[in-house]
């Protein structure tokens, strides 16, 4: 039947390619993650494409094939324009997705390609979300699944998930950067298939968050994205790419990359003009999905920033949580900590002229609100107490002519 999709590995920095190998993550010569390189067998077009199920698998024309994906309807999030902040503004609300987060749309790859690879025990050092959705495919799969994780400093809704799925879990007394060095040495000792932002496959499926906003809205002028391992950014700028090389675009967004001020190897780069990243040995801040100090594909990354003309930024903790509160009350949409950093990158933007009101604006909202319910008490929990219906009745009825101060209004009811 005709020719068949061509897969193989491609350094970014070098160009050296190898054959397709599902054991190889890194170019000899370079060090670095090497990328995958689909050239389909037949032409991707949107007429072919919008026939399809919503989802990853709809650009399979694009995608390493695979027989039978492993998957749990993964994509399709929804874009929700944020018209009371900006008619030029939209959300990709990635907190849609099977497990809570975007990893989803890598798993579905990267389990597919471990099952073709003959893995039964796949393992990913994780600051959370990676674990939730690595233990939810390996058991949709029938596979067994390790997660190592930063002790302590993983969300409660995250370490939840990998338990509920049932993956064997190991906290080590460190940080992601050291759960990662650990769980790349097993790999390397072939206990272990790594899912991990060393291997390039999963980024294929990330790479339709692209896909996907392009479809939507055409291509925007920014797309804000939080960075941690760098894996999104540069997987949501291939997509990009990819759909310009195959006629289906005929422009390039800008990408912008927002850090935590206290985990920001790339925005401290970037602002003092430097090649490389200047790593974080300690790596603190509120967004611990984030809370990366070595991140994997800072290559790829520095160069998607580069070359589409966006830049790199660092936010502090207490704008993330602000940003964090206002898209859950102005949008609706609720979002965990890492994923306000982009929103919060924006307002900065905004701040500081780098972003005029007319230029149309992504912000990738990488994970769910109820990843991380543990910082209810630093969003200001407000509530009253009632000690029985009359009472509860009363304390509405003067919320609502806003006389306990729990309205937004003073002195006026809230309808
Ligand atoms: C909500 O789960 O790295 O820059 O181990 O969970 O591709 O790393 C999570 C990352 C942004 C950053 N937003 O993406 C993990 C992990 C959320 C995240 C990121 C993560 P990358």
């Amino acid at each position: 039947m005709g020719i068949e999709t061509r897969v193989y590995l491609r350094c970014p920095k070098c160009g050296e390619t190898y054959p397709l190998d599902y054991y190889r993550w890194l170019c000899p010569k370079c060090g670095i993650p090497l990328e995958v390189v689909v050239e389909p067998s037949s032409k991707p077009t949107w007429d072919k494409w919008k026939l399809r199920e919503k989802g990853v698998w709809r650009y399979r024309e694009l995608l390493p094939p695979i027989k039978k994906p492993v998957s749990l309807s993964e994509g399709g999030t929804p874009l929700i324009r944020a018209d009371r902040i900006s008619r030029n503004l939209w959300i990709k609300f990635e907190g849609a997705n099977p497990t809570g987060s975007f990893k989803d749309r890598g798993m579905t790859v990267g389990v597919s390609i471990a099952a073709e690879a003959g893995a039964r025990l796949v393992g990913a050092a994780s600051t959370g979300n990676t674990s939730a959705s690595l233990s939810a495919y390996a058991s949709r799969a029938g596979m067994k699944s390790i997660v190592v994780l930063p002790k302590g400093k993983v969300a409660l809704g995250k370490l939840f998930q990998a338990v509920l799925h049932g993956a064997r879990i190991i906290e080590i007394n460190g940080s992601f950067d050291d759960a990662l060095a650990a769980l790349m040495e097993a790999a390397r000792r072939g206990i272990v298939y790594p899912l991990n932002s060393y291997n390039p496959w999963r980024l294929e499926g990330q790479k339709t968050i692209a896909y996907e906003i392009a479809e939507t809205i055409g291509v925007p002028d920014y797309v804000f994205v939080p960075v941690g391992n760098a894996g999104n950014i540069s997987a949501i700028w291939k997509g990009f790419k990819e759909l310009e090389t195959h006629g289906l675009i005929d422009r390039l967004p800008r990408m912008v990359g927002v850090q935590a001020v206290g985990a920001s190897p790339l925005a401290t780069a970037w602002k003092e003009g430097r090649e490389e990243p200047v790593w974080f040995e300690n790596p603190e801040t509120v967004a611990t999905a984030i809370r990366i100090g070595r991140p994997v594909n800072w290559y790829k990354a520095l160069r998607a920033v580069e070359e589409s003309g966006g830049y790199l930024l660092s936010v502090g903790d207490r704008k993330i949580l602000g940003a964090q509160m206002e898209i859950a009350r102005k949008v609706g949409v609720g979002v965990e900590p890492a994923s306000a950093a982009s929103y919060a990158g924006y307002k900065i933007s905004i701040d500081e002229g780098l972003l005029d009101s007319k230029d149309r604006v992504v912000l990738v909202a990488t994970g769910h609100a109820l990843k991380d319910p543990g910082i209810v008490e630093l969003v200001g929990k407000k509530s009253l107490v009632a000690g029985n219906v009359d009472e509860a009745v009363k304390l509405m009825s003067e919320l609502s002519r806003g006389e306990t101060g729990g309205g937004e209004s003073k002195g006026q009811g809230v309808f």
